[in-house]
């Protein structure tokens, strides 16, 4: 049974976390753990019971059959996992439970702590429409758009969107990282829009619900870390900017993000801190931004850590992962905002089991894997030679981070590092994060979230026309 209830005594860590993910990060988390002299349980899916950070957990737990929802997404099967190892806190690393307020809840019913933020914050803005009237409440910047919901009378519709301008962009209360938006560009097309918007949000989500806002042509994604304790302090770790995706699939973010403004760096990084504070948040968090002509407008918060939270760490110093641990465990952060220094730059490719130009998964046995080195270079990865990738998760085998003193360092540092690694036995986009290294758009910094797909129709293009 777990002894504590709502968190160790004050000064008190917890001495046994239950690892609630799985792949690279369940590692990540783990290394944090065993840094810290906390002990670890890892549950896996049967899949997964061969996995390298199975091997070198304290304990582990099988907590069901490979597919997802009878394993990483097992509620019960995880709860009773923390029962029998007497593991006191769960960390749920990023995807699969991390932002599902229902479990936070559960789990700490239970009596365990959940590593992350109290349900009632993640559950707001899990509901984009309260976390955006939330946000312009708490003076962070926003897209312009309708005042929350959209109402059913059409005739109000076309004046909230005639008011805002065409283009807009339709979205679901219950969506969020690219699911359920459709843009308008007329007035003729705006209500059927809605209704379509408003019918599949109804079928995906359960929640009819759908906000309009001005539709951004060509932004840049840059969203802020902020890290906040339950004492009133939260602080910010500059920004990242994730513009390189395809299909809402992040695969190259850096820190800072090149070409941002000192003074609008500063500014909107205490925005959202204050942000933090107001709102009593607690743990790591995101606030995702669309950045255009020199302006930021707030999308989405995320409440988990992410996946690219090491370029973050590279520029500060900072273990964002030991941080959620131990504000979890009701300490006080170790920073305030002035010992967060701002060094250098760092970039992470992500590498993914799939092909790089068709970008279909390629899951499999690899059979040679070699990591690179050297000074400013960090991989994070579960993988190794002889290691099956399973079919049943995402394709995410590791990260390569580079830092240097400069941009420029950082980028010559990540071209090496790529020219070292290698991965055989299944497909990588290795290839593709060459190519992008050596793009001269990329290098010259300020690419828009577009950037690689329209890249991809040119070179397409290129290719059809040769045939
Ligand atoms: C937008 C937008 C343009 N204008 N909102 C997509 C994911 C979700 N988090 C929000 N998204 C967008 N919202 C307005 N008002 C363009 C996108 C968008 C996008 C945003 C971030 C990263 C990649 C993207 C790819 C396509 C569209």
């Amino acid at each position: 049974m777990a002894v504590f209830g709502g968190g160790p005594k004050p000064g008190a860590m917890f001495e046994k976390i239950l690892i609630a993910n799985r792949g690279e990060i369940a590692l990540r988390v783990q290394r944090a753990c065993r840094e810290m002299g906390i002990k670890t349980v890892a549950v896996h899916s049967e899949a997964d019971a061969d996995a390298k950070y199975v091997m070198l957990a304290d304990e582990s737990v099988c907590i069901g059959p490979a597919p997802s929802k009878d394993s990483y997404l097992n509620i019960p099967a995880i709860i009773s996992a923390a029962e029998v190892t007497d593991a006191q806190a769960i960390h749920p690393g990023y995807g699969f439970l991390s932002e599902n307020a229902d479990f936070a809840e559960r789990v700490e019913n239970s009596g365990f702590v959940f590593i992350g933020p109290k349900p009632e914050n993640i559950r707001m803005m899990g509901d984009k429409v309260e976390a955006k009237a939330a946000m312009k409440r708490l003076g962070v910047p926003c897209v312009p758009g309708s005042e929350g919901a959209l109402p059913d009378d059409p005739k109000e519709i076309r004046r909230i969107a005639a008011a805002v301008g065409y283009p807009v962009i339709i979205k679901a209360a219950g969506g969020g990282g690219g699911r359920g938006m459709r843009v308008v560009h007329t007035e003729a097309a705006l209500v059927n829009a809605v209704q379509m918007t408003k019918a599949e949000a109804q079928s995906a989500f359960g929640n009819p619900m759908v906000y309009l806002e001005k539709f951004l042509e060509n932004p840049r994604h840059i969203e802020i870390q902020v890290l906040a304790d339950e004492h009133k302090n939260a602080i910010f770790l500059w920004e990242r900017d994730c513009s390189m995706q395809r299909r809402h699939q992040k695969i190259i973010e850096e820190a800072p993000a090149p070409e941002l403004k000192p003074r609008l760096r500063d500014k909107i990084g205490e925005r959202c801190a204050e942000a933090c504070v107001k709102m009593g948040y607690r743990g790591a968090g995101t606030f995702e931004f669309l950045f255009e002509k020199d302006e930021f407008y707030f999308i989405e918060m995320n409440t988990r850590v992410q996946v690219e939270h090491p370029v973050s760490e590279m520029i500060t110093g900072v273990d964002i992962v030991q941080e959620q641990i131990r504000v979890a465990a009701g300490h006080r952060l170790r920073y305030r905002q002035k010992d967060i220094q701002l060094r250098g730059h760092a970039i992470e490719c992500r590498i993914n089991a799939e092909n790089p130009t068709s970008f279909v998964p390629s899951p499999g046995r690899i059979t040679r894997f070699h990591v690179p080195g050297g000074p400013g270079i960090r991989v994070d990865s579960h993988v190794y030679a002889d290691y099956f990738v399973p079919p049943h998760y995402d394709s995410l085998i590791g990260k390569v981070i580079a830092h240097g003193d400069t941009r420029e360092q950082a980028f010559a540092r990540m071209r090496t590092a790529l020219s070292e690694m290698v991965v055989e036995g299944i497909q990588t986009n290795l290839p593709l994060h060459q190519e992008l290294m050596n793009d001269a758009a990329f290098i010259r910094g300020g690419t828009s979230i577009h950037f690689l797909e329209e890249r991809m129709a040119r070179l397409k293009k290129i290719s059809g026309d040769a045939d």
